[in-house]
């Protein structure tokens, strides 16, 4: 590619004009927006591991009261988009989030998306809307876009989640905004939109054409999940076993922003993932296993271990190996993406 013109190469009282009228030549800068066939991508190869997280989490438990916190979180920031800018990937915001027995998080309701994925803990439920969702490990639990929602605990001891939200994007199209509410009335039945669907291809007497781009179906069980993958892998003995999380109205993805699928490796498998332009988080719901990624400046592929509760990063336009380190108990992993934007967008 030809070498372009630099900005030291022009006239410092041309410069000055350009600057004074809010112009700006592209030709300077245009190589570093357009890098030759492979995208800048900030996103690197990073592990928060829970054991070293959870000592800290707790500690917050204990300096912090949920009146001066409303959300007790510590944010999971990938260094390589900079940890005040509270990424995980260009558009994904992860956080560990605790709360004590007794305790609740107020009501309020936001622009961002979020769904949990409930880590450790029983006994609490987010009420999203009037409807109590019940919260079990590996769940997940949605507040789309708008919902009221706050958190109430009534387990015994301390409850565990990760926050996923596609607040870094929500927050960058300035368009990121919340209000407080009044504690709400549990008025609908408990888990109300997951019993109505949840049955494959059966749905409430619901006019289908209102399909939504949020999907009504606010708890996705862990336990429903786990099931299909462990029928399908009773029916394959080889291939990538995978599933996405849909809105079961229309089939695609439950957000607009972030896609979310779990993954399943049998018993000492390895996986090399298809190649994608999204950059990937990966949370250890069951087992333990490694990542290598090849093909990013933050890693020489060298496998990375990881066990349960762990989260990782990956970033796009790279080949991501996953293998499972048991040679008895299979290997269970969340992924949260960017893929249904990218395909909206074209770029997928
Ligand atoms: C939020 O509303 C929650 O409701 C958690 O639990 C984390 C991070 C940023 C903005 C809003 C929650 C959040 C958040």
């Amino acid at each position: 590619m030809t070498q372009l013109g630099t900005l030291e190469e022009l006239p410092q009282s041309y410069r000055d004009a350009l600057t004074e009228r809010n112009l700006v030549p592209l030709w300077p800068a245009m190589r570093s927006v357009l890098p030759y066939k492979v995208p800048t991508r900030d996103t690197s190869v990073t592990k928060w591991d829970y054991q070293s997280l959870r000592p800290l989490l707790m500690q917050a438990g204990e300096l912090t009261p949920i009146e001066k916190a409303e959300r007790r979180v510590l944010i999971l920031a990938n260094p390589g988009h900079g940890l005040e800018n509270i990424q995980a990937t260009p558009s994904i915001y992860l956080g560990m989030q605790l709360i004590l027995p007794g305790e609740t998080a107020p009501n309020h309701r936001h622009t961002p998306s979020a769904v949990r994925v409930i880590v450790e803990g029983e006994g609490a439920f987010t009420t999203v809307d009037g409807e109590p969702c019940k919260m079990e490990r590996g769940d997940l639990i949605l507040t789309p876009a708008g919902k009221w929602h706050e958190h109430t605990h009534e387990g015994d001891g301390p409850i565990v989640w990760l926050d996923v939200l596609d607040l870094p994007l929500i927050y960058r199209l300035n368009g990121s905004w919340a209000i407080e509410g009044e504690l709400q009335n549990s008025d609908k039945v408990r888990d109300k939109s997951y019993s109505d669907y949840s049955a494959a291809g059966v749905v409430p007497n619901i006019n289908l054409t209102r399909g939504s781009d949020n999907t009504p179906q606010l708890r996705y069980p862990w336990s429903k999940t786990r099931a299909c993958l462990v029928e399908m892998a009773a029916d394959h003995s080889d291939g990538l076993l995978s599933i996405s999380y849909v809105n079961p109205e229309t089939g695609r993805s439950i957000f607009p922003s972030i896609g979310f699928g779990a993954i399943m490796l049998r018993p000492g498998e390895t996986q090399t993932l298809p190649k994608r332009t999204t950059p990937v988080i990966f949370h250890v719901l069951e087992g333990e296993g490694s990542m290598a990624v090849e093909g990013h400046p933050s890693t020489d592929g060298t496998p990375q271990g990881f066990v349960e509760k762990d989260t990782l990063s990956a970033p796009g336009y790279t080949h991501i190996t996953l293998t499972n380190l048991s040679s008895s108990e299979p290997l269970f992993l969340m992924t949260a993406d960017e893929s249904p934007l990218h395909e909206y967008l074209g770029i997928f």
